[in-house]
């Protein structure tokens, strides 16, 4: 079955280990994110693509589940030192290799997907790793302490300031790429992972074309919730969603992907919701184990997600 994961950082990237132990590298592709991108000191960052490069190469930093795992900081105590702009975002010594690799290669006149394409090969990553465009696209968020920068708000200032609203302005001016837009048209088994749907998934619609694509799109599609017992696994979501005046439910969550998801998928543990969700939201709903903190977890989820598709078909 030919699958495409839509994914942002580390729900993304723990939802595509999954994949990517039940399924042959040739039938997986992973779609992601890159409204989270900034400049740090004249090189290009790629948050979420490189969290889910490092978590399908085996070399993640889990207890963060982001960067490298063991990785060393001693050229960011150098700009500390040097008193540099942006020094708060922790970049490791092996994660800026990457960052100088990605930004000579951009500046030669390579495209990000075609420079993506080879750090996963380089790194032993044998299914598809698919920045969702190929321009900048970077999300920006108006907070009560002004327009912020999606990084100078998230680790910056530790997503504290109370968010007004998330602008999506240059996605909307991006192009999916032909290779993200292939993908997701060649897949019978389409499925956003539990990223938090405002700072991950919804920069990935507004980018022009993807919207259109998803709904060309002729597989099963699946979108698996970020909320467990109310609680989003890692991240912001419930603050972010109490700020922007929205329940931080299940219920709010899935009508984001109505219209969009054929099934949305919650915990078991919700399974009491399940009538609610599928009255108020208008979608198809089920509930499985989705915690999935380590590979064996996600690999069952996703075994239990294509077993949905093969019975939908
Ligand atoms: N997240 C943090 O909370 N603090 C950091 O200093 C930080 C550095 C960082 C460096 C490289 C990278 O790829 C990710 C990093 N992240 C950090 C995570 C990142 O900000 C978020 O995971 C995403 O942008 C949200 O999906």
């Amino acid at each position: 079955m030919k699958i495409a994961v839509i994914a942002g950082g580390v729900g993304g990237a723990r939802m595509a280990l999954g994949f990517a132990g039940a399924v042959s590298p040739e039938d997986l592709e992973i779609v992601v994110n890159v409204g989270d991108d900034e400049r740090f000191y004249g090189l290009h960052v790629c948050p979420d693509l490189d969290t889910v490069l490092y978590t399908l190469a085996g070399v993640v930093d889990r207890s963060q589940g982001w960067g490298v795992a063991g990785d060393a900081t001693r050229a960011l105590e150098v700009l500390r030192k040097l008193d540099s702009p942006g020094a708060w975002m922790k970049l490791g010594d092996a994660d800026l290799g990457l960052h100088i690799y990605r930004s000579s290669r951009l500046a030669q006149g390579a495209s990000l997907t075609a420079t993506m394409d080879e750090a996963r090969r380089a790194f032993g990553v044998d299914c598809g790793l698919l920045p969702v465009s190929d321009e900048a696209c970077p999300t920006t968020v108006e907070t009560e302490s002004g327009v912020l920068r999606f990084q100078e708000w998230f680790v910056r200032d530790r997503a504290q300031p109370a968010v007004k609203a998330l602008q999506f302005d240059a996605a909307r001016r991006s192009r999916i790429t032909e290779r993200a837009r292939d993908a997701l048209l060649g897949a019978e088994l389409v499925v956003f992972a539990p990223s938090n749907p405002f700072l991950s998934i919804l920069p990935m619609l507004e980018v022009g074309g993807m919207r259109q694509t998803l709904h060309d799109a002729q597989g099963f599609k699946v979108a698996v919730s970020p909320l467990i017992g109310g609680r989003a696994v890692k991240g912001p979501l419930v603050k972010l969603m109490q700020d922007l005046s929205r329940d931080a439910t299940n219920n709010e969550i899935a009508r984001i992907y109505s219209g969009l998801a054929d099934l949305f998928v919650i915990d078991e543990s919700d399974a009491q919701q399940l009538p609610e969700i599928s009255r108020d939201a208008g979608i198809e709903v089920a509930a499985l184990p989705i915690s999935i903190p380590d590979a064996p977890s996600s690999q069952a989820l996703a075994r239990r997600i294509i077993a949905h598709a093969e019975r939908a078909a």
